[in-house]
This record gives C-alpha cells, sequence and structure tokens, in this order.
C-alpha cells in the first residue's frame, strides 16, 4: 500500500503535557512516526494543496490563530510551550480578544495539547498527506495509508485538542466528497472518540460518521461519544457511536466493527476513511483495551471486506516500541487475501 508523509511532520515535539494532574513527557513524539516509517516504509511524493482544503472543514479564524500561536506566545514573553489556561465554556462570544492566552483557550478543548515551534508545520503536511493519499486513490489506487502525525481526530472546526489540530480525517473526507467520490463514510477505530470529526459532520447527512471507542464515561474526551449521538438536523442517523468498556477484547471489538461496517455499507457509502489509532493495543500506555498485534491484521481483513476504496488516516497509538508493527499488521492485514 503507498504510504505518505512529510520530513515537517517530525518538527512538531512538544516538551511535556499535563496527565491526570501531573507533568509527562508528550506522548505523541516524533519517534512514533519514525517506528512506523521504519516498519512501513518511505513516502511517496507528498503535494502541497495549499489551505483552500483545510478552510474546507476548519474556520479561518482558527486557522490564522494556528499559525501563529507560537510566535505570538514568543512575542508575550514566554518560554517553553504554548498552554492555555482559561476556558470560556459556557458560551464563546466573538470577543477577538488579542492576548495569546485568551485564544490559546478560546480555540482548545483541553490543557493537553501544547503548541510548539515546529506545530503548525507539522499539522499543515500532515493534512497535506492526507490529501496526497486521497489523489492517489482518485487516480485509481484501490488504498493508501496517510501516515498523518500530528493526528487529527480530536480537532474540530475551531478547536484543537487530545494532541490534534487539523482534522486530517475530515479534511480528506470533504475533499473526497468535493471530488464527488462519496457518499463518504468515516469509520473511526482510535481508541478514544473522535470528537472532532463528529462535530465537522454532526448537522450533515452527507458524511456519515462511525466510531467505537472507550466508554466516555470512563476515559477522555468525557463530553462526547455516548451511544445516545446520533447526529442532528440533516444528520439525523448519520452518526453512530459504539462505546466499548476498558478491557475489551477483539471478540467484542469485532462484534462492534461489524454493526460499524454494516451501517456504512446500508448507508451506501461509496468511499471509506478510516481514522485508525493503534491505541487500542493492550500495552498502550494511556488506554485500557487489550487487543494484540494479530488482532490488527483480522481488523484490516474486516474493513477491507467491505470492498470500498479506502484511505486510511493515523490517528493514536502510544506504545512507541511497538508501534511500526502494530500498523504494519493492519495494513497488512487490510492487503492480504479475503
Ligand atoms: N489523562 C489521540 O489518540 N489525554 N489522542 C489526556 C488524560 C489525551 C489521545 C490526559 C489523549 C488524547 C489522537
Ligand atoms: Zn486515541
Amino acid at each position: 500500500m503507498k504510504i505518505f508523509h512529510h520530513p515537517a511532520q517530525m518538527g512538531h515535539a512538544p516538551e511535556r503535557e499535563l496527565h491526570n494532574g501531573e507533568w509527562v513527557p508528550y506522548a505523541e513524539c516524533p519517534e512514533r512516526l519514525a517506528q512506523i516509517v521504519e516498519c512501513c516504509g518511505e513516502s511517496e511524493a507528498v503535494r502541497d494543496h495549499g489551505m483552500a482544503p483545510l478552510e474546507a472543514v476548519h474556520d479561518p479564524r482558527y486557522l490564522d490563530f494556528l499559525m501563529s500561536a507560537y510566535s505570538d506566545w514568543v512575542a508575550a514573553g514566554r518560554t517553553g510551550d504554548a498552554i492555555g489556561y482559561a476556558f470560556p465554556i459556557v458560551r464563546r462570544r466573538p470577543l477577538n480578544l488579542d492576548r495569546i492566552d485568551a485564544r490559546l483557550g478560546a480555540y482548545a478543548m483541553d490543557a493537553a495539547s501544547p503548541i510548539a515551534a515546529g506545530t503548525w508545520d507539522a499539522a499543515y503536511w500532515s493534512a497535506q498527506a492526507s490529501l496526497s493519499a486521497l489523489d492517489a486513490i482518485a487516480a485509481g489506487a484501490p488504498n493508501a495509508f496517510a501516515l498523518c502525525r500530528p493526528p487529527g481526530h480530536h480537532a474540530g472546526s475551531d478547536y484543537l485538542g487530545g494532541y490534534c489540530f487539523i482534522n486530517n480525517a475530515a479534511v480528506a473526507a470533504q475533499a473526497a466528497s468535493g471530488m464527488g467520490l462519496g457518499p463518504v463514510a468515516v469509520l473511526d477505530v482510535d481508541y478514544h472518540h473522535g470528537n472532532g470529526t463528529q462535530d465537522i459532520f454532526y448537522q450533515r447527512g452527507d458524511v456519515f460518521f462511525a466510531s467505537i471507542h472507550a466508554d466516555p464515561v470512563t476515559d477522555y474526551p468525557f463530553y462526547w461519544g455516548h451511544a445516545d449521538e446520533r447526529g442532528e438536523l440533516e444528520g439525523e442517523g448519520a452518526t453512530l457511536n459504539l462505546p466499548l468498556p476498558r478491557g475489551t477484547l477483539w471478540p467484542a471489538y469485532r462484534a462492534a466493527l461489524d454493526t460499524a461496517l454494516d451501517a456504512i455499507v446500508a448507508w451506501d457509502a461509496k468511499f471509506l476513511v478510516v481514522s485508525f489509532g493503534a491505541d487500542t493495543f493492550a500495552g498502550d500506555p494511556i488506554s485500557s483495551f487489550a487487543l494484540q498485534r494479530d488482532d490488527f491484521a483480522q481488523m484490516g481483513a474486516c474493513i477491507h471486506e467491505a470492498e470500498l476504496p479506502t484511505l486510511i488516516v493515523m490517528e493514536g497509538g502510544y506504545a512507541v516500541g511497538e508501534l511500526g508493527e502494530n500498523v504494519a499488521a493492519f495494513l497488512s492485514g487490510f492487503e492480504g487475501p479475503r
């Protein structure tokens, strides 16, 4: 399978994050990408598609903020990574506040996603990798792998969070739809609920969103991903949430996967974007499902059975030493004999 990534994606390297009240080394580290490249191979050419496809799913004011957030932080005399500390939870009025701390809070859903010197370039090229992988499918490949990093599925139209800044899967889903490849479905199999992707398409009937994830009653992102969230207005019924308990093993996971794939096929999708996170792995340091490496191969094979043109977009996965092989298992299961 063709794989797409860009050297600038290595440049995002925050020092630390706030995890359960303590400062710990940043889990979403550049080494993740290096490990996956080692097992899955070097990149095809990544083309610069410019800002338009990013602006098709993100608020331009949010993109402006993100682009200059780190230099504004430095200009305010700060050292270290940029993180907000005040959040407008009740209502985000369009106050146009100038102070960097006010903007960091207004455009973030958590305080665990620092912005560092290379963050914008890395997020920008991560999205370009996703778009370039989509181009390969538009040109006739049956599937492609966008090795995105930073990941994207927690980022909404106008907010960052959960290590995510630009929603790579949503950018590609929107672009695929615009190319006439749809109807498009997004299947999110990261351990965490893909709240950003859900929010972006929640009121739309043209993109289906299905997610299998740890129950938000016990796990981040808490406020999204409950089974009763099914979409609104035009999008009513076009969102499917399948939360699973901590400790979930492959048989229960597989049953949920079959439910999601059946719904995607019944909805008559013609193009599939898979938000793939390897943080469902038993050895993941921040997650609590119990899938094994071979289960990822099974997962890939199950998704392949939907027989849809498929763009696989990398999301989470933090067992860095095993990440490359887990991703390779998923990709080879997807490509293997049916
Ligand atoms: N104690 C992805 O997998 N952790 N993001 C917050 C919890 C956030 C994960 C700290 C986890 C985000 C793409
Ligand atoms: Zn995750």
